[in-house]
């Protein structure tokens, strides 16, 4: 029987299983395949209305959201002035916990305030 080739090689060390150190000998196979997958991401949106204080809807884009208070006051007139407002981009978990933060704050404070969450 014949060596095997370094097609044949190549073949023998694929795989999960291949040893990476001798994958420079054919200088073929040249990285580990990245296993790590990026989450989607999704928009926390506030809403605008007409009761909800300017000063409260500062107030949780600083303490919910970590916006400087010029950032939180453009995205307030924003959503004053457009209906809508994009205030961040968060993995599912961050931005779920964030839209119920604010709904919650809204809601012991009787403010009318709806947040929602979009994915990207
Ligand atoms: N429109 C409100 C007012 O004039 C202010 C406001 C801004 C409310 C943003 C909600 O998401 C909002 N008092």
């Amino acid at each position: 029987m014949n060596q095997p080739n370094n097609h044949t090689r190549e073949l023998m060390n694929s795989g999960p299983d291949r040893d990476p150190s001798e994958e420079h000998e054919t200088g073929t196979i040249t990285r580990e395949k990245p296993k790590t997958k990026k989450p989607s991401l999704y928009k926390v949106i506030l809403l605008n209305d007409d009761y909800t204080p300017q000063e409260f809807v500062v107030w949780l884009l600083e303490s919910v959201f970590n916006k400087s208070s010029e950032e939180a006051v453009r995205i307030m007139l924003h959503v004053h002035q457009t209906g809508v407002g994009i205030c961040g981009i968060y993995t599912f978990e961050v931005a779920e916990t964030k839209v119920a933060q604010v709904m919650e704050l809204a809601r012991r404070n009787d403010h009318p305030l709806q947040c929602i969450m979009e994915k990207e």
